[in-house]
């Protein structure tokens, strides 16, 4: 259920094994492929990707980034990935691989049935749940073995799970990001976190050509309060003076709020529905995670799923939900962290957690232990604790 990043990438990696699979999405290919959303792919994403013929377009296109900036009180300090960690993340957005996926799709032969309206599964507790959807005005069926949930932050397949077995683990930022692309060069090669006392700015980019700024709004910020000259002149002053200068605007071509969460539902299986993807977990954009969550559930599901239908093992499929939970918690806690760091908190605590934050940024500026853990954590862990860090854990 499901043809975003998740849904789609779950297919590609079965076809690939000979495990028959379907994906019934809600809107239409032209909508899916349309959304712009994520821009940063860790270390080992971008390698999955590469192993599995989806990579050509990724390097050819997009950029290999050796590290970013943060910025504080008119100093930038940058983070050196590859000198820190000995790896680097990816810039290539979301709508590009999207794109690679569903191109790989068609040419595979995996059935995409789009536009289907209320999508309904039923018989999870038995091993032959169906999922029925209207497509074109018919009511139509399809009779699997397992149905995976990669729906979405407003997906319903987490619903399925019944309220018994389920728990929800959250926290509502009291903010929102606004987000422009606007076609003029990026205002440096590396991306910026910035803090300050107007709110955050985060400068990213697609390409040389083709820039992606972001900027802290209101709770209830709509796109209507923001037009391109407030965005600018907020982006603008938000920016140490030696960027300030730099900055190019233009007229926007995409401009989109979005509220901040950190989200979990536990567990990430129930009977035959598994769930991967935001539809399980949501985590804030700030630590560039959501995506890269998408694609190391699906490969621990897909190897699984795998395993079972050509080995006859249950086991990956019994360690799913563990394993893969084991890992979103250390990126909510890590996208948490980013959030906590870089933003203003409007309210009472404001002075006091604004003094921890210039304390926590001095302690990342001067410690190389500080930003050694910040590097590890955005270049992305490894798919199983086991695998951990600097292998301590
Ligand atoms: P998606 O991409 O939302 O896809 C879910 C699909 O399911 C369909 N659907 C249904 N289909 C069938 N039946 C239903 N009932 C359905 N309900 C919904 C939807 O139409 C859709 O096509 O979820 P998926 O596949 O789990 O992928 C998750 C990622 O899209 C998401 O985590 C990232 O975009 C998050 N994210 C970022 N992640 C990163 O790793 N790095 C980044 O730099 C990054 N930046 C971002 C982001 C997300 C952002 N926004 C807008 C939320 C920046 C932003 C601004
Ligand atoms: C983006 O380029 O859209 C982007 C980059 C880094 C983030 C979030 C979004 O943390």
């Amino acid at each position: 259920m499901g043809g975003g990043p998740a849904g789609s990438l779950l297919a590609h990696l079965l076809q690939r094994a000979g495990v028959d699979c379907a994906i019934v999405e809600l809107r239409s290919k032209d909508h899916v492929l349309g959304r712009v959303r994520a821009g940063v792919i860790e270390h080992g994403s971008a390698e999955r990707l590469r192993a599995v013929g989806l990579g050509s377009r990724m390097d050819a296109e997009g950029s290999r980034h050796h590290g970013v900036n943060l910025a504080h009180a008119g100093d930038m300090l940058r983070i050196d990935f590859k000198g820190l960690t000995g790896r680097d993340v990816m810039i290539f957005g979301q709508t590009e691989l999207q794109k690679d996926l569903y191109l790989a799709l068609e040419d595979s032969g995996v059935p995409l049935i789009d536009e289907a309206a209320d999508v309904a599964v039923e018989g999870i507790e038995t091993d032959r749940p169906i999922v029925s959807y209207t497509r074109e005005g018919e009511r139509r069926s399809l009779v699997a073995s397992i149905v995976v949930g990669c729906d979405g932050g407003h997906g319903v397949s987490g619903q399925l799970l019944p309220e018994a077995v389920k728990t929800t683990y959250e926290r509502v930022y009291p903010f929102t990001w606004v987000g422009v692309l606007s076609e003029t060069p990026p205002v440096r090669d590396e991306l910026i976190y910035a803090n300050h006392d107007r709110g955050f700015a985060l400068c990213s980019m697609r390409n040389a050509a083709l820039s992606r700024y972001y900027v802290q709004g209101d709770a209830d910020a709509t796109v209507d309060d923001w037009p391109d000259d407030r965005f600018w002149e907020e982006l603008a002053a938000r920016l140490p003076e030696e960027v300030r200068s730099d900055l190019v605007t233009g007229t926007s071509i995409e401009k989109i709020v979005t509220p901040l969460r950190s989200k979990v539902t536990e567990p990430m299986r129930h009977g035959s529905l598994f769930l991967a993807g935001d539809v399980a977990h949501l985590v804030p954009p700030t630590g560039a995670k959501g995506l890269n969550l998408a694609i190391s559930d699906v490969s621990l599901l897909a190897d699984a799923i795998i395993d079972r239908f050509t080995a006859g093992s249950t086991a990956g499929l019994d360690e799913y939900s563990d394993r893969a939970l084991a890992r979103v918690w250390r990126a909510v806690r890590f996208s948490w962290w980013m959030t906590m760091l870089m933003h203003r908190f409007p309210g009472v605590a404001d002075d006091f957690d604004r003094r921890l934050q210039r304390a926590e940024l001095d302690y990342l500026f001067s410690s190389v232990t500080a930003q050694r853990s910040l590097a590890e954590n955005y270049v992305g862990l490894p798919l199983t604790p086991q695998g951990g860090g600097d292998g301590l854990i």
